[in-house]
């Protein structure tokens, strides 16, 4: 089956709403989707999400509930906890929280006290909100300093990230972020948080379903807790986990909840369950390798056409693409694209002049095109779309974007999205 998918009880109580769905399912299929951070949930994975297991209320972990009725529950959140620590190698797994930013906190729960120091990467080098940013909670409940990329390579400086945390001795040193086109060196940050005696945590949201297929080395051995979400790269149900050593175990779930939270979302810890399940699966390696390929052929294809690229490329499946050189804001370029069926976000590049509202580059990402069976071969048809695009959006030139609207449309057509089709 294919689009309109039938959603009849919605349709029948609901009709503008399922109105609303059936436009965002019509969206998606016809778009390219490059947001990085952003993929295909399969259909079992959707199914999942929307069953009766939302209606049960579940404070606790497996076995140690305050609410009756969980002979099915408990077997649920077990199999997503076992899935997990099968599938990353980890000694504990936590499949509670809600979303990253909640996931992250409850990392500062367990291991900081108010006011204390915690390090993670400045939001406009490529790090995320909850690695200590001002205007977060992990910025003003404690007290953040950041790391940034050096301004010539777009690189990590390990020896300035060394010097800062051994005058600032933070509890917490977060690595990982959601701007980072090349290889995280979880054991470089390793060697640095024993040295200064902090927790080290790898936020590995973007790239756990590349580390689940063996396309990004594993943390495993290196951090002391690994935070991330579970619906990007790894293509699961809005959701996340936290994973740590034995010896971290009842910090972790203890801050979850009670720490945190109240009731876990039961019908995510299943859906999540499901998505471990299908990235344990060999298809799933061929997919994490592919994401890597698309991503690296579509950077050099961006090259090719002159962009230039935050670190000169990637590593994984993002791309950060500072458009200063063409003279195109980041904004103006994606609202343009977006206009061209082409879907990315704005976003600051290292050392940005301009403002997080209005900065200078895009972040795009190969999830997406790949789980709709995109290859190599596809990518100069991409960074071609793209280069149009941005152009266009430079020229006012809204005829162009009008056909590369209808050319991808067609690409896509032939590419059916996992979840869309049953
Ligand atoms: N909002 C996510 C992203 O787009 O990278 C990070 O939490």
């Amino acid at each position: 089956m294919t689009l309109p998918l039938s959603h009849p009880a919605l349709t029948a109580t609901d009709p503008e709403l399922a109105a609303l769905v059936a436009a965002e399912e019509q969206l998606q299929a016809d778009t390219l989707r490059l947001i990085p951070s952003e993929n295909y949930a399969s259909r079992a994975v959707l199914e999942a999400s929307g069953t009766v297991l939302q209606n049960k209320y579940s404070e606790g972990y497996p076995g140690r509930r305050y609410y009756e009725g969980q002979q099915n529950i408990d077997q649920v959140e077990r199999l997503a906890v076992a899935r997990a620590m099968a599938l990353f190698g980890v000694e504990h797994a936590n499949v509670q929280p809600y979303s990253g930013s909640p996931a992250n906190l409850a990392v500062y729960l367990a291991f900081a006290e108010p006011g204390e120091t915690v390090m993670g990467m400045a939001l406009p080098m490529g790090g995320h909100l909850t690695h200590g940013w001002g205007v977060s909670a992990t910025g003003t409940w404690f007290r953040g300093v950041q790391y940034g990329v050096r301004q010539d390579t777009g690189l990590v400086d390990f020896d300035e990230v060394r010097e800062l945390a051994l005058k600032e001795r933070p509890k917490v040193i977060f690595c990982g972020g959601t701007a980072l086109p090349r290889t995280i060196d979880f054991a470089a940050f390793a060697e640095i948080a024993r040295e200064c005696g902090a927790v080290l945590v790898a936020d590995v949201a973007h790239i756990a379903g590349l580390i689940a297929g063996g396309a990004h080395p594993s943390p495993v051995p290196h951090a002391d807790v690994i935070s991330t979400t579970t619906h990007k790269t790894l293509r699961g149900p809005r959701g996340a986990m936290l994973m740590s050593r034995e010896e971290h175990a009842k910090a972790i779930d203890k801050a979850v909840f009670p720490g945190l939270q109240g009731g876990p979302h039961n019908q995510t810890t299943a859906a999540i369950a499901v998505a471990l399940h299908e990235a344990a699966q060999p298809s799933f390696r061929d997919y994490a390798q592919s994401v890597v390929a698309n991503a690296r052929a579509l950077a050099d294809e961006l090259l090719a056409r002159g962009f230039d690229l935050v670190s000169g490329g990637t590593d994984n499946h993002l791309i950060l693409m500072d458009l200063t050189p063409k003279e195109v804001p980041g904004k103006v370029a994606a609202k343009a694209l977006d206009r061209a069926g082409i879907v990315v976000n704005y976003n600051t590049v290292p050392y940005d002049p301009r403002k997080p509202f209005d900065p200078s580059g895009i972040r795009i990402g190969t999830p997406s095109l790949t789980s709709r069976g995109l290859g190599t071969e596809h990518m100069a048809a991409v960074a071609e779309w793209i280069d149009r695009g941005v152009t266009a959006a430079g020229a006012g030139d809204e005829e162009t974007l009008t056909t590369v609207r209808a050319e991808v449309a067609e690409l896509m057509a032939a590419y059916p999205a996992p979840g869309l089709t049953i």
